[in-house]
């Protein structure tokens, strides 16, 4: 590593020395998750040569079919993260319930929450998968840690962030004070940073959405997607693209990347639920990377981060990126209320 590229430990200490963003616990914590993904992005890259592709012959709370590299990804974040002291608990998309620290180990200040193979449904097609994860802080004074405690609303992380598993493997990061981007370098075996102070454009050319699901959409995000159909001749006034990957840490990176709008709404198929999302460990993270990088993050008319949880794996609807785009369909939204 050449004197001139900063690693993930560096500036995580200056973060915390120079800066005074973070404690020395939280340091600790990303640094743990951090070292989790790069064993992640390892068994990723092994894929079928390791013969870990496929189902593992199991199905998680949301009742969907567990992928071998899903239940490796969650075991490897919930053995890195365990032993460290900074953790109370840990709560993952794979587990019906919390993961408390055992008692053999020291317990911290945080809650660890994450979906350890996001878009896993990718992985036979190779294309970007990834790892989200979002850290809250323990309410003082808590003594048996219960999942109640991490149902708090999504502005009350103190870091966030997500790893892609692509042709680069990327750790997007925020404490609170902007976006950061570091990329493995695989000669080295560690991150580097290759961006500071990420801003999303506030307009774009550019929504990102399932339109197959065009039917059962709520009408101001039909309108909104009609809109942007019309293109030049419609009342947007310009032409729009569309991209979806269909796996939500690629389709956000790239609206981090370079502006955009993604969108996972309310749909009718399933009425009583609020969006295919998960609030705490996919959504909420999102939307603080988002909103840090100047973007907004809406469920609808509500901000994304002011949504108070009621369960652990409660879903809900998502619209996140350029500002102008997520205001007009928040608009949209109101206007239809
Ligand atoms: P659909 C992957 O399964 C995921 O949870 C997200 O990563 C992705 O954005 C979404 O579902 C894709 O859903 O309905 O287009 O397959």
């Amino acid at each position: 590593m050449s004197d001139t590229t900063i690693s993930l430990s560096r500036w995580l200490i200056e973060q915390e020395r120079t800066h005074g963003h973070i404690p020395g616990s939280l340091r600790l914590l990303i640094e743990q998750v951090a070292r989790a993904c790069k064993r992640i992005s390892h068994a990723v890259n092994k894929g079928a040569s390791a013969g870990i592709m496929g189902s593992a012959g199991s199905e998680n709370i949301q009742g969907e079919v567990q992928k071998k590299l899903d239940v490796i990804a969650n075991d490897v974040l919930l053995e890195a993260n365990e032993w460290g002291g900074h953790l109370a608990a840990m709560a993952s998309e794979e587990l019906e319930r919390i993961h408390v620290i055992p008692h053999r180990y020291p317990r911290g200040e945080y809650l660890l929450m994450f979906d350890p193979l996001d878009g896993s449904s990718n992985i036979e097609v190779n294309v970007t998968i990834g790892t989200i994860f979002s850290v809250l802080h323990l309410a003082d004074g808590v003594s048996e840690v219960g999942p109640e405690h991490f149902l708090q609303p999504g502005r009350q992380q103190v870091a966030a962030g997500y790893c892609t598993y692509g042709p680069q493997t990327t750790l997007v990061l925020t404490l609170g004070h902007g976006v950061t981007v570091f990329t493995l370098d695989s000669s080295q075996g560690s991150f580097v940073l290759t961006q500071e102070g990420l801003r999303i454009p506030e307009s774009t050319r550019e929504f990102s959405i399932n339109m197959s699901n065009l039917r059962h959409w709520a009408p101001p995000v039909q309108r909104y997607i009609d809109e942007c159909l019309q293109g030049k001749d419609g009342p947007r006034g310009k032409d729009f693209n569309m991209r979806w990957v269909g796996s939500m840490v690629a389709d956000v990176h790239r609206v981090l990347a370079r502006g955009g709008v993604f969108l996972y709404p309310w749909d009718r198929r399933e009425p009583d639920r609020a969006g295919k999302l998960r609030l705490l460990y996919e959504a909420n993270p999102m939307a603080l990377l988002v909103e840090q990088a100047g973007g907004m993050a809406m469920a609808g008319t509500e901000r994304i981060l002011d949504i108070q949880p009621t369960s652990l794996h409660q879903r809900a609807a998502v619209m996140l990126g350029s500002s102008e785009e997520v205001a007009l369909l928040q608009k949209y939204h109101q206007e239809a209320q």
